[in-house]
């Protein structure tokens, strides 16, 4: 995966096109990437840089398993990646440095991130149906699970940007086709494809599947020009390091209600990697 990762990285370095956006910090941009990772084979977690395993898997957990947009669940367990998009009490979101609204709504959404991620997976009710589907009808092919609900985008603080996904089985494999719309490839890359991995796998265990792969495509591929010193030092370390042995992922062999999987059933091991690098997150 770090081969993919950087191989993405230069391709935008070197091939994008700089362009202003509405947070104000330009990106480096492709309109488009894809890839794909067979998670059967091989973990996908980046080893040219220190990845929060643990942030990354509560924030899926959040979304998928709390089905929750209530940034305070996350707060509890110690994960602030998405304190910048939290409507406060009086129903304002907030720019950070100049303390300006961006966007006001209705104070009953305070403390959330309106009706985004969880909360569509929750009023549409996704991943049950994703899995009744996966054990009482495998070979359907309209397995789409979309957080796009044009209906539910003015009360959100942010549209998903992982907005879509697609299960297959084929040969007793889960297989992923996930999508996003925009994707920030020092941040939010990482973490998406580490956790939509670990996903994969605890669907599978819950529905008698071998874990297949994900195939992962991307509108809009960017790089904040802030971020570009940061994906050099990474490109530098994988230019005369190359990658570490991936590490496996471990899940509670007993668990097979997709709802009790806990922290504790979920575990990354022997994870080697280069050290954290640290990157400027835009609002
Ligand atoms: N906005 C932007 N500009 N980029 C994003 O990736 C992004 N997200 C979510 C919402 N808006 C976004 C927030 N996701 C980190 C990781 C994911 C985030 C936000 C922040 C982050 O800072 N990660 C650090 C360290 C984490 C830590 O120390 O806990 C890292 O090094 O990975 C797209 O999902």
């Amino acid at each position: 995966w770090d081969k993919i990762y950087c191989e993405l990285c230069e391709n935008i370095l070197d091939h994008g096109v700089q362009v202003s956006n509405r947070t104000g910090i330009d990106t480096i941009k492709l309109p488009a990437a894809y890839f794909h990772l067979d998670v059967g084979k091989e973990f996908p977690i980046l080893t040219t840089k220190q990845l929060f395993i643990r942030q990354a898997v509560t924030e899926m957990l959040w979304i998928y398993q709390a089905q929750s947009n209530d940034v305070r669940w996350l707060q509890e367990r110690n994960v602030h990646i998405w304190d910048l998009w939290e409507i406060d009490e009086n129903g304002d979101w907030k720019d950070e440095k100049t303390g300006a609204v961006l966007k006001h709504f209705d104070p009953s959404y305070a403390h959330t991130i309106g009706t985004a991620y969880g909360y569509i997976v929750r009023k549409f009710g996704l991943i049950d149906r994703l899995i009744d589907s996966l054990k009482n009808t495998p070979g359907d092919r309209r397995r789409v699970m979309s957080l796009w609900q044009d209906d539910y985008l003015d009360t959100a603080v942010l549209p998903s940007c992982v907005w879509s996904s697609e299960w297959d089985i084929t040969d007793g494999k889960l297989n992923a086709w996930v999508h996003q719309r925009s994707c920030d490839v020092p941040l939010g890359l990482p973490f998406n494809v580490t956790q939509y991995a670990v996903l994969l796998k605890m669907l599978a265990q819950v529905t008698g599947l071998q874990t297949g792969s994900l195939y992962w495509s991307i509108k809009d591929a960017h790089i904040y020009i802030n971020q570009i010193d940061g994906i050099k030092e990474q490109l530098e370390r994988f230019h005369t390091q190359g990658d570490l042995p991936a590490p496996t992922l471990w899940l509670n062999p007993e668990i097979t209600n997709f709802y009790d999987f806990t922290m504790k059933d979920i575990k990354l091991e022997n994870y080697q990697h280069m050290g954290k690098i640290r990157f400027p997150l835009a609002q």
